[in-house]
């Protein structure tokens, strides 16, 4: 298990002139002919490919066969001793795409071939380098079977297709853009195709088809609609215009990820494309919008300026997590978007870069690249691009993109380059900025405050904590949005000391371990409104707030999101109150009864979005509060929520029941629209206060039964599912036998047990994996059953028995050889062991070891059990 290191970087010593590649499909033993033109560009004397699980049949040099003497095939590598400074290769390579289920590189997925190569799977299909850095022009022949295959598809445009003896047929393809391996794919299968068309600004007609099975072409309409808009968006804001004639996008039901961005054939999980309101809620909406966004995005910031190497993963991923976050406040309602991009990162990525497998947004090594897709170089990457983004201002980014765009189009780039040109257009000095390329850990801020002779004093110090291999952190360049208000909640102007001008709001930056900022013109002591927007993401673990500022905050913070922020900071400081009183012992806790009341007054406000309240409704995760505590407390965590939630409901009930009523009523018929989402959301979160009380079961079921759309359905099954109520399983068996054809769906049903408080859940679980519809190899069952159970269930994860940790461990062993990737995923979770108590940390190292102990371990596992181990 080598380790890959960033500081190894060697550019590959040939160039590929051009690939040319023909496929004979056939499930159990395709053969592939890959001719490679090469040219000698750096000095060594022999040439490297890269090549995994294949049978290699012939090695061909300028049309010769060569000798075996000649070449060395093994260890993942094709070694041609002694090559000519140009030449052309020949390499015929053979394997079974039907026995793939790591689903990398060539597969098979009900009955139609796919390919997924990001990583690193186009050297599961033929020897090449396969590495980013490494581009070229690609033409594709494709045969197969003409009647199980219909549709053969490939990247860039058709050039000629017909047919072939015995019921085969062909197609060639022709991709005029240089591209990385990684973006090749082909697909053939028997497809029903949904067709469209978007003209451009510079008036070219684009083709836009969508591949689906046969019957599912009427799902398809909200994801069409969602690329045209990404479309035209792509073009107004950042000025960047399709570049081929032909798009399209291809549904396959086994995937590892969301969704792969190949030049101009995107291929997806059907549960990223397929949407309609009997099957999907509002939050699958909007998660197909955002992908089919984001894949499409990718065509600039991926596909024409790729990444140099693995490890600037984040120039494409962070940067097109920003443009989609970007799109998606555009097409709905901005704060609510960024609360939810700020529970996601908080509930994710904090919990990551504060455990064992921190790593930086530029990761500096690593033994698996597919271990790196994470929370971080996405997410926290896209935090990244938004802080420059609010550094410059829309203009200067804008600047900076056409600038990187004009320097490194057709190339394959670095974080440093997108870094320089942000720097270059902005004119600003972003050298202490891009640590946070280079240093991982959450920033925490301590914020104190004086205020004397009318002079208001914010002290701001910032640490962050060691990481693995990581000990020593210097301070960042933090852009922190503050404003004030005063006690009426009227905002108050903020003028630094020696500036003349005063604003609502005003972006401090910190380059210091500790900095003070005064601020002048005030008659009276303001109440601060730290980092508005969430404009860093660090955690504010000390500020000079009382009960009372939160509540003013949050009824009258001019900025939407940080109302919302300090609603949650004034649940989580009750909260961990609260399990503090119960670990102690203690029957007295804080008194809710404020914040209850100041929540009450949020969600009753009718000048308030609905989307929004609903979000003020919500209060943090589990996951959030485990993050505050130095020894996690996952019952009192649990214990405490739910209490605070019995509180709330008690407190509010007639109001509960309104909202339930009225917005219900406001939502009217259903459209995947943001507005009637916001209202059903309200609603729902009216009805899971009220669903506490089990006798409001029947008006849960009542709900079920009359929906109109699954995002009702599913509010009043989630109600259900926590309930000892003959209702619950009345309505979970009508959901299975309604969708027990489609898997897809089923998968919800499978998630809704694997939620579940009741103490039979693992029993249930293990049953379930017999379900005729359960299958290992399928990674959206496996996330649904098994990856719910541990990222979403912490009650009945961490159960004393350890049990859940076994059963864990027991299918991570299976998917080591199955689908390490997906093993790898699951594993992550047991990383947490060290803020656990004794027993259960004893429980976890236990099962950890267990998967050390076990021979054959795939790199991918390999890598994160020792690490989450160490
Ligand atoms: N760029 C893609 C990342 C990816 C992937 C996708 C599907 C299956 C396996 C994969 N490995 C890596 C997805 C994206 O960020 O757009
Ligand atoms: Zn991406």
């Amino acid at each position: 298990r080598r380790v890959i290191r960033l500081s190894e970087y060697a550019p590959y010593p040939f160039r590929v002139d051009s690939l040319a590649l023909a496929f004979d499909l056939d499930p159990a033993k395709t053969r592939v002919q890959a001719t490679l033109r090469l040219t000698r560009t750096g000095t060594a004397a022999d040439l490297e490919l890269d090549g995994e699980d294949m049978t290699l049949v012939s090695v061909a040099l300028d049309g010769e066969t060569l000798p075996a003497d000649r070449y060395t095939a093994g260890d993942g590598k094709l070694v041609v001793r002694g090559v000519p400074d140009a030449f052309t290769l020949d390499v015929v390579t053979e394997f079974a795409p039907a026995e793939n289920t790591k689903l990398e590189g060539l597969y098979v997925s009900d009955g139609m071939f796919c390919t997924q190569c990001e990583a690193q799977g186009f050297r599961r299909i033929t020897y090449f380098p396969d590495r980013p850095d490494v581009m070229t022009r690609y033409t594709v022949t494709l045969r197969a079977d003409k009647a199980a295959y219909p549709v053969l598809l490939s990247n860039g445009n058709r050039i000629e297709q017909g047919d072939l003896d015995g019921g085969r047929h062909f197609a060639v393809w022709e991709d005029p853009f240089n591209k990385p391996s990684y973006l090749f794919a082909l697909v053939a299968g028997d497809l029903e195709r949904v067709q469209d068309g978007f003209r451009t600004r510079s008036g070219r007609d684009i083709e836009l088809n969508i591949w689906v099975e046969h019957g599912n072409g009427p799902r398809c309409t909200f994801a069409m609609e969602s690329l045209k808009k990404a479309m035209k968006w792509d073009e107004d804001v950042y000025g960047l215009e399709y570049d081929l004639d032909l798009f399209n996008v291809v549904a396959v039901s086994a995937f590892n990820m969301g969704a792969m961005e190949n030049k101009s054939l995107n291929i997806f999980n059907a549960k990223a494309i397929l949407a309609d309101p009997d099957t999907a809620t509002d939050a699958e909406y909007e998660y197909v919008e955002s992908v089919v966004a984001h894949e499409y995005f990718h065509n600039w910031t991926g596909n024409r300026i790729t990444c140099r190497d693995w490890f600037q993963l984040s120039l494409k991923e962070g940067l097109t997590v920003f443009r989609d976050q970007q799109f998606s406040a555009d097409m709905r309602s901005a704060p609510v978007e960024r609360i939810n991009q700020v529970r996601s990162l908080r509930g994710r990525q904090f919990p990551e870069d504060g455990g064992p497998l921190a790593h930086p947004v530029r990761p500096d090594s690593y033994i698996e690249i597919n271990n790196f897709y994470t929370a971080t170089v996405y997410d926290k990457g896209a935090e990244v691009i938004r802080m420059m983004h609010r550094l410059l201002g829309a203009e200067a980014y804008r600047k900076g993109i056409d600038l990187y765009v004009e320097r490194h189009d057709g190339t394959a780039a670095t974080c440093d380059d997108f870094a320089a040109a942000m720097a270059d257009a902005g004119g600003r000095d972003l050298s202490q900025f891009k640590l946070w390329y280079s240093q991982a850990g959450t920033p925490q801020l301590r914020v104190t405050e004086t205020y004397e002779d009318g002079v208001y004093a914010l002290t701001i110090r910032q640490h962050t904590d060691p990481t693995p291999g990581q000990p020593d952190k210097r301070p960042l360049h933090i852009p922190l949005e503050v404003g004030f208000l005063d006690r009426t909640g009227q905002p108050l102007p903020v003028r630094l000391e020696g500036e003349d001008t005063a604003a609502d709001s005003r972006v401090l930056e910190l380059r210091e371990a500790e900095q003070t900022f005064r601020f002048t013109g005030l008659a009276e002591k303001p109440v601060p409104s730290l980092n508005r927007g969430f404009t860093a993401p660090v955690r504010l673990v000390e500020t000079p707030h009382t009960d009372a500022d939160r509540a003013l905050l949050m009824a009258h913070d001019p900025d939407t999101f940080a109302r919302w922020e300090a609603g949650q900071q004034y649940a989580v400081d009750l909260l961990l109150k609260m399990v503090a009183a119960r670990a102690a012992g203690s029957n007295e806790g804080p008194d809710t009864a404020a914040f209850v009341e100041a929540l009450g007054s949020s969600a009753a406000d009718e000048s308030l979005d609905a989307a929004f309240r609903a979000q003020v409704l919500t209060l943090p995760s589990d996951d959030f509060l485990a993050e505050q505590m130095a020894v996690i407390d996952i019952d009192g965590i649990h214990a405490a929520r739910e209490a605070l939630r019995r509180d709330i409901a008690r407190a509010h009930g007639a109001l509960f029941r309104r909202l339930r009523d009225t917005h219900r009523a406001a939502a009217g018929p259903f459209a995947p629209t943001a507005e009637g989402a916001g209202h059903r959301a309200l609603a729902n979160a009216a009805l899971s206060y009220l669903g506490l009380d089990a006798a409001n079961a029947k008006l849960a079921l009542e709900q079920y039964r009359a929906a109109d759309n699954m995002t009702d359905a599913m509010a009043a099954l989630r109600v259900l599912n926590d309930l000892d109520v003959p209702e619950r399983a009345e309505a979970l068996d009508h959901f299975h036998d309604r969708f027990k054809g489609d898997p897809l769906v089923l998968d919800k049903w499978f998630s809704l047990q694997a939620m579940s408080q009741r103490p039979d859940t693992l029993a249930r679980l293990k049953d379930l994996m017999g379900h005729p519809a359960f299958s290992m190899r399928n990674p959206n069952r496996v996330r649904a059953l098994i990856g719910v159970f541990a990222n979403a269930n912490p009650v009945r994860f961490h159960a004393e028995d350890g049990a859940g940790y076994a059963f864990l461990v027991d299918r991570v062993l299976e998917l080591n050889s199955l689908n390490p990737q997906i093993g790898a995923r699951l594993l992550q979770p047991m990383g947490r062991w060290r803020r656990m108590e004794a027993a259960r940390k004893a429980l976890m190292t236990r099962e950890l070891d267990r998967v050390l102990a076990t021979p054959d371990l795939a790199p991918d596992v390999y890598e994160i059990a020792s690490k989450a181990r160490a």
